[in-house]
């Protein structure tokens, strides 16, 4: 069966942030389709645009995947959803959002589903903790990562002390 590599960001401020990024990667990390390769540390990050919003918790990690992409990304809605997710404001605070930043080599948009993520390449938040599980990696069609997030020396992210305790392949 074709496993493919995919990275998927994610995101929380509202409610317990932590709580929901290690629910959330350890619900991904259960699904009998999923692999998790890698978790990134866990950042603070200062809320990139919708109303003023409290800071957010952001991580990002690599798995492998026997699904297709909108496959992913409908297991996602639904970890989204059970973590009681509402969608009001967009760019507006969320107990928890999951992108789906690559899937492979992947270009495609269609009515559900841009990738890879069509905010990627701007958002540090993203960016950065990419970076730190895959200094080589590449968005498709862009490029290479580490010249993105070099030129966004902001700030805005910062390397939390508080990091959960991931266990992978158990
Ligand atoms: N969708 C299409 N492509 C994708 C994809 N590659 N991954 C569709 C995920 N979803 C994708 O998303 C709206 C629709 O996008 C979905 O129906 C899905 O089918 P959403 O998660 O419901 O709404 P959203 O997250 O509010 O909008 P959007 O445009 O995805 O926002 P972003 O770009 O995710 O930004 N600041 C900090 N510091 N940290 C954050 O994590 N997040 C956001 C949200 C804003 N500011 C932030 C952060
Ligand atoms: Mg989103």
């Amino acid at each position: 069966m074709t496993s493919t590599p995919a990275v998927l960001a994610l995101g929380a401020n509202l409610g317990d942030p932590m709580a929901a990024l290690k629910g959330a990667i350890e619900a991904l990390g259960q699904h009998p389709e999923i692999e998790i390769k890698s978790v990134s540390s866990i950042y603070q990050t200062d809320p990139v645009g919708g109303p003023e919003q409290p800071v957010y918790l952001n991580a990002v990690l690599l798995a492998q995947t026997t699904m297709t992409a909108h496959e992913l990304l409908g297991v996602a809605h639904e970890i989204e959803n059970s973590s009681h997710r509402t969608r009001e404001v967009r760019w507006g605070p969320r107990t928890l959002d999951i992108d789906l930043i690559t899937f492979g080599e992947l270009i495609v948009t269609d009515e559900v589903l841009t990738v890879p993520h069509p905010r990627a390449q701007d958002r540090e938040f993203v960016l950065v903790p990419w970076l730190e599980i895959n200094p080589a990696a590449v968005l498709p069609g862009i490029g290479p990562i580490a010249g993105l997030a070099a030129a966004r020396p902001t700030g805005a992210v910062r390397l939390t002390s508080a990091l959960p305790f991931i266990e992978l392949n158990p």
